[in-house]
C-alpha cells in the first residue's frame, strides 16, 4: 500500500509507533487506533520533494491477505487516508512537477505494456526525450515570439530585411522538423496500439487452418467446405516484440447467402484498414493476391505446398497441415512488425492527442510564414506556442487530465 499527501508522516506514526528513516526500509508492527496487531510489514518513509509524486509519501509492504488489507485500510481511513483515484500519484506528481505529461502517459503505457517492444518504447518515453524535443521547439518559438512583439511595440523601427528573411528560414527550419516528426509513418501509435494483420483470400485456401496454425490453438472452424468462416475471427500474437491482432476473415467471393455476403462485406472492411494483408490462395492455383486494399502492404502467401505446386519468386509457399514452411511465415510476419514499428533514431509520436496538437502546431507555423503583419504572425506563433505546450503539459491541460489519468489503474 502506497499513502501520499503532506499527512504521510503522521499516518506512518499512528500505524507503526515509531516512523522509520528515511528512505531505509525498517520492519514494524503495524497497528489500528486500539493497538491490535494488523500485521508484521515492511516499511519506507519517503519524505517529499524527492519522492515520485513529490510529496511526503509511505510504502507498506503488507501479506496482502484479504484481512491484512482490509484492517490496514481501515486504519489509515480512520487516521483521515482515503483510496486514490486511478492514476493519482503519477497525476500528483505531473501536477508537482516531477514529470511532464508525456512522462506521465510513459508510465501508463509502461503499466500496460505486453510486450518487450511496447516496453522499451514506453522506457524510452519515459526518458523524456519526447519532451525534450517538443521544449526545444518552444524555445525557438518563443524567441522568435518576443522578436514579432519587439516589432509591435516599436512600429516605426523599421525591420531591416535580413531579420525577417533569417526569420521567415528559421520558421520554415522548424516547420520541416515538425513535418518530418508527423511523418513518421504512426511507427510510435502503432507499437502502442498494436497492428492489425487480416487474412484474406479466395474460400477454401487454408486461412483458418493458418491462423490456427500462427496462434497455436483452434481459434476459428476449419472445413472443407466453403464459406464455413463467416464473421471476422481475433486472435493476439506477438510478432518480434510487437502485439498482433491476426484477424480471420470469410473468404472472397459472391454469394447469394445474406450471411455469408456480410462476412465478406466485413473481410474487406478489415482488410481496407488493416496494416498488413496477409494474402492467401492454393498453391495450385497459380496466383494470388490482391485480397486486400491497394493502400494496404499485402504479403502473399501459397498455401496447401503438400499438393504439390511451385509458388513464384518472393511468394512464401507453406502448408498449414503438415506446418512446412510456417517458421518463414512466423519470421516473415515479425519483420513486417518490426518494419512497421520501428523507430531508429529520434524517438517517434506514440500517441493520437499528440499528433493533433503537433499538427495544430504545424499549421500556426505555416499561418505565422505567410502572415503580412507582426501582429498576425505573433498571434500564430502563440498559438503554435499553446499547441506545444499542451502536449508537454506546460499550459491549457486542466481538462484533459481526467481522460489521461482515468485509463491508469489504482495505485499508479
Ligand atoms: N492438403 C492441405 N489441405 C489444407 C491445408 N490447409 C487447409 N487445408 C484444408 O482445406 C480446407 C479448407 O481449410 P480452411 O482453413 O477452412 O480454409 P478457409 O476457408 O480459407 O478458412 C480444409 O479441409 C482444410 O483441412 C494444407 O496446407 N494442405
Ligand atoms: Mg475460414
Amino acid at each position: 500500500m502506497r499513502v501520499s499527501g503532506p499527512a504521510s508522516g503522521a499516518l506512518l506514526d499512528g500505524l507503526c509507533g515509531i516512523r522509520p528513516e528515511p528512505r531505509r526500509a525498517s520492519l514494524r508492527r503495524l497497528r489500528d487506533a486500539g493497538g491490535e496487531e494488523l500485521d508484521r510489514a515492511m516499511v519506507l518513509w519517503l519524505p517529499g520533494p524527492g519522492s515520485y509524486s513529490g510529496e511526503d509519501s509511505a510504502e507498506l509492504h503488507l501479506h496482502a491477505s484479504r484481512a491484512v488489507i482490509a484492517g490496514v485500510a481501515d486504519a489509515l481511513a480512520r487516521l483521515g487516508a482515503r483510496p486514490a483515484e486511478p492514476g493519482e500519484f503519477t497525476r500528483r506528481a505531473f501536477l508537482n512537477g516531477r514529470m511532464d505529461l508525456i512522462e506521465a502517459e510513459a508510465v501508463g503505457d509502461l503499466v500496460a505494456a505486453e510486450t518487450a517492444g511496447q516496453r522499451r518504447q514506453a522506457l524510452r518515453q519515459l526518458d523524456g526525450a519526447l519532451g525534450e524535443l517538443y521544449r526545444g521547439w518552444a524555445e525557438r518559438l518563443r524567441l522568435m515570439l518576443a522578436e514579432q512583439e519587439a516589432l509591435i511595440d516599436f512600429p516605426d523601427e523599421a525591420l531591416p530585411p535580413e531579420t525577417e528573411a533569417a526569420m521567415l528560414a528559421e520558421l520554415s527550419v522548424l516547420q520541416a522538423a515538425l513535418g518530418q516528426h508527423l511523418d513518421d509513418g504512426r511507427r510510435g501509435e502503432r507499437l502502442r496500439e498494436g497492428l492489425v494483420f487480416a487474412v484474406t483470400g479466395p474460400p477454401n485456401v487454408g486461412k483458418s487452418s493458418l491462423v490456427n496454425a500462427l496462434a497455436g490453438r483452434d481459434v476459428a472452424i476449419v472445413s472443407e467446405l466453403p464459406g464455413t468462416t463467416r464473421d471476422a475471427l481475433e486472435t493476439r500474437l506477438e510478432l518480434g516484440g510487437v502485439p498482433v491482432t491476426l484477424v480471420d476473415t470469410a473468404g472472397l467471393r459472391e454469394t447469394g447467402d445474406a450471411i455469408e455476403a456480410e462476412g465478406v462485406r466485413r473481410a474487406r472492411s478489415r482488410a481496407a484498414a488493416a496494416d498488413l494483408v496477409v494474402s492467401v490462395y492454393d498453391i495450385r492455383a497459380g496466383t494470388g493476391g490482391m485480397g486486400g486494399h491497394e493502400s494496404v502492404p499485402e504479403l502473399c502467401v501459397a498455401n496447401k505446398a503438400d499438393l504439390g505446386g511451385v509458388a513464384p519468386e518472393g511468394v512464401l509457399a507453406v502448408s498449414a497441415t503438415t506446418g512446412a514452411g510456417l517458421d518463414r511465415l512466423r519470421v516473415r510476419l515479425a519483420l513486417e512488425a518490426h518494419g512497421l514499428t520501428d523507430a531508429a533514431g529520434p524517438p517517434p509520436l506514440t500517441r493520437a492527442r499528440h499528433r493533433a496538437a503537433l499538427r495544430e502546431a504545424a499549421e500556426r507555423l505555416a499561418g505565422a510564414r505567410a502572415a503580412a503583419w507582426p501582429e498576425l504572425r505573433a498571434e500564430d506563433l502563440r498559438l503554435a506556442l499553446r499547441a506545444l505546450g499542451r502536449v508537454t503539459g506546460q499550459v491549457g491541460v486542466e481538462d484533459i487530465l481526467d481522460t489521461i489519468f482515468a485509463r491508469f489503474c489504482i495505485g499508479k
